[in-house]
């Protein structure tokens, strides 16, 4: 299975840096709510939901860099900052997510697996 990047760091939250990570079958348990091997965009979209309100220490519903560089790298949090404000909204972090999800689902069938 191969896991959008901000996904896959996302389920590696404990770890510090997070993209040395490997995914374990528990963290892919997490994301794969429904047990059937595959990753579907709801399914991804649980998980950033989650990861965003754990990241969001100071409750304010976006994640400055400060909050979200332990997840994201900066190219990363650029790209998904589309209003350009220098903080992440749950609705900037779950588009970029999903054009993540887009890149990586080759196949087209909207399903990681
Ligand atoms: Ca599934
Ligand atoms: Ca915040
Ligand atoms: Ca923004």
């Amino acid at each position: 299975m191969r896991l959008p990047l901000i996904i896959a760091a996302g389920l590696a939250l404990a770890t510090v840096p997070a993209f040395a990570q490997q995914l374990t079958q528990q963290e892919l348990s997490i994301v794969d709510r429904d047990g059937d091997g595959a990753v579907t965009k709801p399914e991804m979209g649980t998980a950033v939901d989650a990861a965003h309100t754990q990241l969001d220490t100071d409750g304010n519903t976006y994640l400055s860099w400060e909050e979200a560089r332990v997840w994201i790298m900066l190219g990363q949090f650029r790209n998904a900052d589309t209003n350009g404000d220098e903080r992440l909204s749950k609705n900037e972090l779950l588009a970029g997510a999903m054009s993540d999800f887009d890149a990586a689902d080759g196949n087209g069938d909207g399903r990681l697996d």
